[in-house]
């Protein structure tokens, strides 16, 4: 199972989604595999909750602080490949902060470009929550704000596979409606479910 170039797997979201749990989950399936797992977490200010998560967790840790990883790929780069220096992980996690968006372009692609000799990239995966998306989606009478709508959107479209998380918070038929109104907005994407 180990490879030579460490896979760079990119979960993101919006803001509350579910990432970090998500991201603590699958390191902690991938380590009972015999797999090195490494994580980066990213954030707009400094002293990063997931970071201190993920150190709670004894994952190996680099966080991006001050810009999204958007805006901040040498320092992402530079982030992984410390990773890789200490750890030689098999698996780098990366969680972008929950506002940001264009991570296809501005990460993945340039990692896949720049970059492939040394990481092979994963789909990236957008983490949903169903309550927030049925709110973005017109599914629920309560609305967000257009600035909300206007990010999730896009987050939503780039993604490769959108993962519905929480979907203990909403019955089988929500989220028959939730699954259709998302695979409107995002044809591509692989839909899936979990817990
Ligand atoms: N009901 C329910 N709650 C969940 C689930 N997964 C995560 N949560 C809760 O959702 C909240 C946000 O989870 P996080 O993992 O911190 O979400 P995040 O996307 O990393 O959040 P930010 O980094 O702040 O954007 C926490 O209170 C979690 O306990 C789930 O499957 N079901
Ligand atoms: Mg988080």
């Amino acid at each position: 199972m180990t490879t030579a170039k460490a896979r760079y797997v990119m979960v993101g979201g919006f803001l509350g989604a579910g990432k970090t749990t998500s991201i603590l989950r699958l390191a902690e399936w991938l380590t009972s595999r015999g797999l090195r797992v490494g994580l980066v977490t990213n954030d707009q200010g400094g002293r990063l909750v997931d970071t201190a998560l993920a150190a709670a967790h004894h994952m190996p840790v680099e966080e991006i602080v001050g810009g999204c990883f958007c805006c901040r790929f040498t320092s992402l780069v530079e982030a992984a490949e410390s990773l890789v220096r200490e750890t030689a992980p098999d698996v780098l996690v990366a969680e972008p902060v929950g506002s940001c968006t264009d991570l296809v372009a501005t990460v993945t692609l340039p990692l896949e470009q720049i970059y492939g000799d040394r990481f092979t990239v994963a789909p990236m995966s957008v983490v949903v929550d169903p309550l927030r998306a049925e709110r973005v989606l017109g599914l629920s009478a309560a609305k967000l704000s257009e600035h909300v709508g206007y990010i999730y959107r896009k987050q939503l479209e780039e993604a490769e596979i959108i993962v519905i998380n929480k979907c203990d918070l909403v019955d089988a038929s929500r989220l028959d409606h939730l699954r259709a109104a998302l695979a409107a907005v995002n044809p591509r994407a692989a839909i899936l479910e979990c817990f």
